[in-house]
């Protein structure tokens, strides 16, 4: 039983022995993520009254100018990870390679790799949007040494142990799952504490919310546009209401509890769509469908891709459940024809 208002470090405790193979140290993972996400959310918040909203002058691999607070997340979540001693790697969208870890005893025998985009939609801190870190966490493959790519960081989402993302809105909220549904904690910031907000999240299976980047209307594929002339027509419960805030963790956050559908589908100028498979698709696909929701790229079931590129991207629908299988309709109508 899930109790309003228990703290974040509570609850973990009391669902410790719901962790597959819960040995302690996925609970210390988590509470790590907890650490970082408070030290990032204070940084977050006074944004515009410090000099590090500007970009730091370098960029990252995907050649967007890193905004100061992005490598200031980024340096802030890699080295509590490391401090903590509990993963033997993180992957992380701002460095090229992944980082190994190695144990007090010169060994990598930590048992788990971390994913992460320490700031998504970083790019709309200097507006004061909302914006958002996602992780996703595996248990290693190769039995001991270092990490290999390959083997113990492409691996499909379908293998996540656990997931989550921490919102930086107008409250600051860290929702995870470990596979036994989706949980909400709201930071109380005056004493630093999360508590429970948000028990047993659910995605409504439909909903009335479109989200997409519609400045790219010509660009999309056809089935892409037919959907797209689907939720506007008048017709039952449509049009649907239309909202982009530009933010992959807020419009999924919002539509998680509304109801609604995100895409980042191809498109004739990126044909694979823009977010990344390892560190944004699978982990919102996980805490999607543990609350009863749906991802896929239009065709396949997002956790079951295989990746072959730690920074590789894919097409993403993703959110209530009906709703992304209506979209796939068109996609695959489309497809058919070709
Ligand atoms: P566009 C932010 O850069 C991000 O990765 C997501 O958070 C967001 O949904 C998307 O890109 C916005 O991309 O091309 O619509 O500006």
């Amino acid at each position: 039983m899930k109790k309003k208002n228990q703290t974040l470090g509570e609850f973990i405790i009391e669902n410790q022995e719901s962790f597959q193979y819960s040995s302690g140290e996925l609970s210390r993972l988590i509470n790590s993520i907890r650490l970082a996400a408070k030290v990032v959310n204070h940084e977050v918040n006074k944004a515009g009254l410090v000099d590090i909203t500007g970009s730091a002058g370098e960029e990252n691999i995907q050649g967007e100018q890193q905004q100061k607070l992005d490598v200031y997340a980024n340096e802030t979540f890699i080295q509590t990870l490391i401090n903590r001693e509990i993963v033997c790697g993180i992957a992380s969208e701002e460095n090229d390679n992944y980082i190994t870890i190695q144990g007090q005893n010169e060994k990598h025998n930590n048992k788990y790799v971390v994913l992460m985009d320490p700031l998504d939609g970083s790019s709309n801190i200097d507006v004061n949007v909302s914006v958002g870190t996602i992780f996703s966490i595996y248990r290693r493959v190769t039995p001991e040494g270092a990490p290999v790519e390959m083997e113990d960081f492409l691996q499909p989402g379908n293998q996540q142990v656990a997931a989550g993302y921490i919102i930086y809105g107008t409250s600051t909220m860290l929702v995870y799952t470990t596979g036994c549904g989706v949980n909400g904690f709201t930071l109380n910031p005056a004493i630093g504490t999360y508590y429970l907000s948000h028990p047993n999240m659910q995605f409504p299976e439909n909903g009335n919310i479109y989200s997409i980047n519609e400045g790219n209307y010509v660009h999309f594929p056809q089935g892409v546009k037919d959907y797209i002339k689907y939720c506007q027509a008048e017709e039952g419960e449509r049009p649907y209401t239309s909202r982009y805030i530009g933010s992959l963790v807020s419009d999924f956050h919002r539509n998680m509890i509304k109801g609604g559908i995100y895409m980042y589908p191809k498109s004739s100028k990126a044909n694979n769509g823009k977010l990344r498979l390892l560190y944004e698709c699978n982990p919102m696909a996980f805490i999607a469908e543990q609350a009863g929701g749906k991802a896929s790229d239009g065709f396949q079931r997002i956790l079951d891709i295989q990746p072959s590129e730690l920074h590789e991207r894919a097409p993403f629908f993703c959110g209530s459940k009906n709703m992304v299988e209506k979209a796939e309709e068109f996609m695959q109508a489309t497809e058919a024809k070709l």
